[in-house]
């Protein structure tokens, strides 16, 4: 899953698609088109920065900078469209303008959210965050964080399928950078196969996060290879998708991970 931000204040690919505060759409639809021929199965569009910190956009704010992007692709390239998205009008204009998944990293909280990821009938990834945005890093305390937060997404499952979205149209992420300190993010990762055992696909995000910046002291440009490092990682341990804003590289360091796999099974 590649990532395609459509913010002017993105923490990691900051504004790259933007002229001052106008989306360039072609070239976030060339972004698109890259990730696509580097191997990506899915492209992952926000509208709203979820970073540490970031503030809130309007709905119609978020509306305007996701919608035509989502209309473009759909008509021009053969990638499933990912809306990262806790709006409920934008997940179903979304849906209508042929986005093919819902990502949410408020797992369907908002009001009328759960009702709209219904309507749509698309499959769902719920994540988990502590707080919002602007306060989650603020000292986050679990006393068993894997429990935790598998315990929060098992909640939500059941909430979804009270609304009628079934078992199998639902993903999970334990939301690493959310509401989470280093630590907490390493024992996640660690902690993933006791996720993975639930039997919902995971998907995962750590490409570029603050938690490598804080072990390693590199700065979000120089993050690539711990980036690659926790994907292999992640996927070692159950991950099936990964969010990334390098789909070239981590394609390839998940092919070599791929390729250790296919020896163990003959
Ligand atoms: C994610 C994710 C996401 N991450 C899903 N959607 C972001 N499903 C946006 C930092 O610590 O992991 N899973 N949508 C980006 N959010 C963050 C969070 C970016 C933390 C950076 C950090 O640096």
């Amino acid at each position: 899953m590649g990532v395609i931000n459509v913010t002017p204040d993105s923490f990691s690919d900051g504004g790259t698609l933007y002229r001052g505060s106008r989306l360039d759409l072609e070239r976030a639809v060339a972004r698109a088109r890259d990730m696509l021929a580097a191997g990506a199965d899915i492209v992952d569009i926000g509208g709203e920065s979820t970073r540490p910190g970031a503030h809130a956009v309007s709905p119609d704010e978020e509306m305007e900078r996701v919608l035509p992007l989502v209309r473009r692709i759909a008509e021009e390239l053969p990638v499933v469209i990912s809306v990262d998205t806790s709006t409920p009008q934008l997940m179903r204009e979304a849906a209508a303008a042929g986005a093919g998944l819902l990502n949410d990293v408020r797992a369907l909280s908002r009001d009328g959210a759960l009702q709209a990821a219904a309507a749509t009938g698309l499959p769902v990834c719920l994540m988990h965050m502590r707080g919002e945005p602007g306060n989650m890093q603020d000292a986050p305390q679990y006393a068993d964080v894997v429990t935790q937060v598998r315990d929060f997404l098992l909640d939500r499952v059941s909430a979804c399928e009270r609304l009628g979205i079934v078992r199998e149209r639902l993903l999970l992420d334990p939301g690493f950078g959310f509401g989470k300190s280093v630590t907490h993010n390493l024992q996640l990762l660690q902690g993933l196969p006791r996720m993975a055992a639930l039997g919902f696909p995971l998907l995962v995000g750590l490409s570029r996060k603050s938690m490598i910046g804080k072990l390693l002291g590199r700065d979000v440009g120089q993050r690539l290879p711990a980036s690659l490092a926790l994907a292999v990682m992640a996927v070692e341990r159950g991950a099936t998708i990964i969010r990334t804003h390098d789909v070239a590289a981590t394609a390839d360091a998940v092919a070599m991970w791929a390729a250790l796999q296919e020896l163990g099974s003959v």
